[in-house]
């Protein structure tokens, strides 16, 4: 299989009388029509994306109340299998720091309907007490799902013998659903808890990680470790993979494009622009696990850290660029993403309680665009974007091309003429995603229909569009994502 790096051309060949604009949120929209050209290469395979690509992440805190991941909480349970037959449910980040294992459930049971996550980062302690009845709920929120499990556990403030024998009962009781389990959230930034706030070395953390590690090879040599799951450091990443490439099964860290959101720069523009920090987390991360020859998982992250910043990650912003995000990272080779979310974040795709009841927010409506890609062949696409933010993604099998998205992330209006080295084209559906605004929270649409509670949409055919000697071209809104079904 050749892999080809993504091209975007940027020379202008046609801003039709375009008239700037002033929206309420300080982004320019433009009136007139760009045409820009997408050429898909059907004989080239990129890659496969992964049938369990996608996937969630929650505190692990979540655990101590054992009635929300349970085969009882239906409600969630239908919104996880809308998003993903086969998904992956990572349990971790900062509170898998403050969690105690305990074999003897509490006399109390836990509040019922009890929501942690995510968490901002204030570093204050806590426990959170996971038993018995936390795992073996948490089986049969799985089973119910279909999908499979990260299980992170608690390095920096734990014991070694807490963690195998947690490690354990999780094996045993997950069976085929645990994936691997995971020692310690973001170990780049963990500080002494004695020594005033002084940053592990990542010596320290090697020699810590190192020493589970041994206890789980030899009390447990059947369940699969990956690592190091960390924050940001790409040199911790590097190392670690090169220094222990064998007792991994895959290489994990995160990726948060923005934060902290009290910095007025963490805003709309710079989400819909993945820069520099995309650079260094997710292209290192994916180089460093290349050179091991291990696949590599982004098993947590989200548009901004800190629980995410309101007017940006709760909006129709969240959608696009969670779709571009995921897609962008299967082609660049990724095994799979999870991002963070939770109780009632702003980052959360999906938020409420089992009082309340479950929504889905924006960012779930990219989620679900992207999920339409998972098993497909994906095909080198090559826009003369003319400038404009633009991303399109191509699927389809045997030299065929079948499915296309392009995501709009400019405000200007454009329309595409999609050629293929191959063939061409007879005719396609359209189905569009799209809000009243970029900053829109609510009225999102895909298609014309909202996903409903039980996390499904139920749309209408698309619009048809017929080819002409082959091309065919698609008016894509700004900032708007078009999935074109090809025929
Ligand atoms: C990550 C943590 C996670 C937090 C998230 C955030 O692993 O627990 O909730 O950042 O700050 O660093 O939003």
């Amino acid at each position: 299989m050749k892999q080809l790096s993504r091209r975007e051309f940027c020379s202008l060949t046609a801003a039709l009388g375009a008239t700037a604009i002033s929206t309420p949120h300080g982004l320019m929209a433009q009136q007139a029509t760009l045409q820009l050209s997408l050429a898909i290469d059907p004989t080239t395979s990129l890659v496969k994306v992964p049938v369990d690509f996608m996937g969630l992440s929650y505190e692990s805190g979540q655990l101590a109340y054992p009635d929300f991941f349970s085969a009882q909480n239906t409600a969630l349970i239908e919104i996880f299998r809308a998003r993903s037959p086969a998904g992956v449910l990572r349990l971790g980040g900062n509170l898998s720091e403050f969690t105690v294992w305990s074999e003897t459930e509490p006399a109390t049971a836990p509040e019922a309907g009890g929501l942690v996550g995510p968490d901002p980062g204030h570093r204050e302690p806590r426990t959170f007490t996971i038993t018995p009845l936390s795992i073996r709920n948490l089986k049969g929120f799985l089973d119910a799902t279909g999908w499979r499990c990260i299980y992170g556990l608690n390095l920096g403030g734990g014991t070694v013998e807490q963690a195998v024998a947690e490690g354990s009962y999780v094996a045993r009781t997950l069976g085929s659903r645990l994936m691997y389990v995971q020692f310690g959230n973001e170990p780049d930034l963990f500080k002494h808890r004695d020594q005033k706030n002084k940053p592990w070395t990542y010596e320290e953390f090697l020699t810590r990680w190192k020493m589970f590690r041994a206890a789980f090879h030899e009390k447990l040599p059947e369940v699969a470790v990956a690592g190091p799951d960390t924050a940001t450091n790409q040199e911790w990443v590097k190392r670690f993979t090169a220094e222990v490439p064998k007792e991994i099964v895959m290489v994990t860290s995160h990726y948060y494009p923005e934060g902290p959101p009290t910095d007025p720069r963490m805003n709309i523009d710079l989400l819909l622009h993945p820069g520099a920090r995309f650079d260094s987390s997710c292209r290192e991360a994916l180089d460093s696990a290349k050179a091991a020859g291990l696949p590599f998982r982004m098993v947590e992250g989200n548009s901004c850290y800190n629980a995410g910043k309101p007017g940006v990650s709760d909006t129709f912003a969240s959608a696009l660029w969670a779709g571009d995000f995921c897609l962008q990272m299967a082609a660049m080779g990724c095994a799979g993403v999870n991002l963070h979310g939770g109780a009632n974040g702003f980052y959360s795709p999906i938020v409420g309680s089992i009082k309340s009841g479950f929504v889905v927010r924006p960012e779930f409506y990219g989620l679900m665009l992207a999920q339409q890609f998972v098993g497909r062949i994906l095909h080198p696409t090559t826009v003369e974007a003319q400038g404009a933010n633009l991303t399109a993604y191509a699927a389809g099998e045997d030299g065929v091309t079948d499915l296309v998205i392009v995501f709009n992330k400019d405000a200007r209006n454009v329309e595409v003429t999609l050629t293929e080295s191959a063939g061409g084209f007879k005719w396609a559906t359209v189905e569009r995603l799209e809000a009243p605004a970029i900053d829109s929270k609510l009225g999102i649409t895909f298609d014309g229909a909202q996903v409903g509670s039980d996390g499904q949409v139920h749309t209408r055919a698309g619009e048809r569009l017929g080819a002409h000697r082959g091309r065919l071209s698609v008016h894509v809104p700004g900032y708007s994502a078009a999935l074109i079904r090809l025929g």
